[in-house]
């Protein structure tokens, strides 16, 4: 979970989380927190949550960065740290600002036992943005279905950042030669996903404005992003079969 200036969005979200956990018996869940030095002191927030021990359903670790550097640095460093650490079946990946909703959380369990990759959308029946205006609706869809054309329509939401990954194919990328950054960065790392696997499923989410805290994101990308996508499609065809070192499951037990 990549943050900056989370603090106040943090202890609500891993409130929620540990809710959701608690209803998951097989599930051993580490969380960690990705944060480039906020201003506001997300990062002591994160250390005090961890330390309080009150959330009993998951350990809280923090991965401390100096600087901002984007959102894409951020998963860059946070998965890499999570793969070289080992013994994680899944890697979840998710926003800080409550945008995400952790209920969703077991229909993507569910998914994974026949998938590399489960996509959280917006943009299937019973997926929803409920608080936003119809003309940001119109700019997302269209983003979308502009990225489903020239990447596939395996998936119908390629800039969410509500997203399951198999630890097996997250060591089969390359996550270091990811460049883009804000959205572009998710639409890089799910589609080398679908370059390297077919068992990719959905699963419909309702995605919730942010409450607390500002966007920080640029909204202009846009454009950058029109280009990304067939740059990032030249990089070659999806998969079509499912790559033999990805077939083997979890061990039993399953982590995040
Ligand atoms: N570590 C780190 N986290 C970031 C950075 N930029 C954004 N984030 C986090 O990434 C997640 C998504 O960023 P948001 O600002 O919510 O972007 P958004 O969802 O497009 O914008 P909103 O509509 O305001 O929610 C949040 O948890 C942010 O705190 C960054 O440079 N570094
Ligand atoms: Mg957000």
């Amino acid at each position: 979970m990549p943050t900056y200036d989370e603090a106040e969005s943090l202890p609500l979200l891993v409130a929620a989380l540990d809710d959701v956990l608690a209803g998951l018996d097989d599930v051993l869940a580490t969380l960690l927190v990705i944060d480039d030095n906020s201003p506001d002191g997300t990062a002591a927030v994160a250390e005090g949550l961890a330390a309080d021990g009150a959330h009993r359903h998951l350990n809280i670790e923090v991965l401390h960065r100096k600087e901002k550097a984007g959102l894409g640095r951020a998963y860059i460093a946070g998965l890499s740290h999570l793969l070289e650490r080992g013994g994680f079946d899944f890697v979840l990946q998710m926003d800080a600002d409550l945008s995400h909703d952790p209920r969703h959380i077991p229909a993507m369990l569910q998914q994974a036992a026949t998938a590399d990759l489960v996509v959280g959308s917006r943009y299937l029946p019973g997926g929803a943005t409920p608080d936003w205006t119809a003309y940001r609706r119109l700019v997302s869809r269209m983003g979308n279905l502009y990225a489903r054309l020239f990447l596939g329509s395996r998936i119908t939401d390629y800039t969410g950042g509500f997203n399951l990954f198999r630890t097996g194919l997250l060591e089969a990328l390359d996550l270091a030669g990811l460049q883009a950054e804000g959205y572009g960065f998710l639409i890089e790392l799910k589609y080398s996903a679908l370059r390297t696997t077919n068992r990719v499923q959905q699963v419909p989410i309702v995605f919730v404005d942010r409450r607390v805290g500002a966007s920080k994101i640029p909204r202009n990308t846009i454009l950058k992003n029109l280009l990304l996508v067939p740059r990032v499609r030249f990089q070659g065809p999806p998969a079509t079969g499912e790559p033999p070192r990805l077939v083997r499951s979890g061990s039993g037990t399953t982590s995040r």
